[in-house]
């Protein structure tokens, strides 16, 4: 039996480049090797200030564009995660043998909390409980992450063996699949990270000409102010994008062309655009195919939810017995 994996998204907002190229996509080439859980982690998403009405509709959207960039829920499973009552209920758990000093060193609670001033919940510190709970609800061993998630992961593997030594060696500790991923930055500010919360963000269904007003006026080399001026492609952000979208050919043409001040800015967007909505179309029109019959999209979240209940109530009965409660 293949081993089993697990990941999760959060539905804080449009699904977007970043989270695909750093995540979905490297999701999808692993369905042939693992059991693969997919998760929409609304649980997570509720850790900072959002807008209730809005949240159906954008579990709906994640599920959509999931499955439109290739999560196909007849080789893997995709659910969310509120829709496991059992989730929340292991993370209460795991609190207790989690040392809070742990919690507060964590980079991305120190983050979000100074981007989040005013609004900082105990759910946002205990986040990587939760994760924790995600992962080991379904014994998971394998978890795809990308940089900004290896200190949470170290935490979940440092939960598990806390948990073990305390109550019995029942869960593996679940090993990081760490991806050469992309680390996508926001066109407008290069050294800020493309993400949800920050709206930095190109969206999977944004509409093609918000897309290229987007790239269009991306911040480029600061050196080159001059078409004549030649540039430093490694220091441009458009050219980051040339590598994760197009043509090993048209890559160097870019580049020698950037350094000797043979191609323009505005040249080398238009082909890194181009080369972008290649990808991006196909996933755009199959995501809208997908939310034009929203009721066949919660029909596969709830048998989703289904599979991963009796995994998880299983889990729940173990750890219940080992802790005696
Ligand atoms: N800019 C990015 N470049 C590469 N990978 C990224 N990921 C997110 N942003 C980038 C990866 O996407 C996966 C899912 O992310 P998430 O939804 O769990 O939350 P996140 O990492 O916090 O993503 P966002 O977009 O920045 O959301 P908010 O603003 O809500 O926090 C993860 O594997 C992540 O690495």
């Amino acid at each position: 039996m293949s081993k089993r994996l697990f990941s999760g998204i959060q539905p804080s907002g449009g699904i977007h480049i970043g989270n695909y190229l750093g995540a979905i996509r490297n999701w999808v080439e692993l369905i042939p090797q693992f059991e693969c859980i997919y998760c929409i982690v609304d649980y997570h998403a509720i850790t900072v200030p959002y807008e209730p009405a809005e949240m159906q509709g954008r579990i709906l959207e994640a599920a959509a564009v999931n499955i439109a960039c290739g999560i196909d829920p007849e080789r893997c499973t995709l659910f969310v995660q509120s829709h496991v009552p059992e989730h929340t209920e292991l993370a209460w758990i795991l609190n207790t043998v989690t040392p809070i000093g742990e919690l507060f060193r964590m980079t991305q609670f120190k983050d979000k909390s100074a981007q989040f001033e005013g609004s900082v919940n105990a759910g946002l510190l205990n986040y990587p409980v939760l994760m924790a709970a995600d992962i080991l609800l379904y014994k998971g061993e394998v978890v795809p992450v990308g940089e900004d998630q290896v200190q949470h992961l170290e935490l979940s593997r440092e939960i598990t063996r806390r948990f073990n030594a305390r109550f019995g060696e029942l869960f593996p500790e679940p090993q990081p699949r760490l991806t050469a991923a992309a680390r996508v930055m926001g066109l407008d500010d290069p050294t800020k990270k493309m993400s949800k919360s920050v709206g930095n963000t190109i969206g999977l269904l944004e509409d093609p000409q918000s897309i290229w007003e987007k790239v269009r006026t991306a911040v480029t080399d600061p050196a080159r102010v001059r078409r004549s001026d030649p540039g430093e492609p490694t220091k441009c952000n458009v050219f980051s994008l040339h590598g994760y979208f197009s043509p090993p050919a048209d890559i160097e043409r870019v580049a020698a062309g950037c350094r000797g001040a043979t191609i323009g800015c505005i040249e080398c967007k238009k082909l890194m655009y181009g080369h972008m909505m290649a990808v991006l179309n196909p996933i755009r029109e199959r995501a809208q195919a997908l939310l034009a019959q929203p009721e066949r999209v919660w029909d596969t979240l709830r048998r989703g939810a289904h599979h991963c209940r009796t995994i998880a109530r299983a889990t729940m009965g173990e750890v219940r017995r080992a802790m005696g409660l």
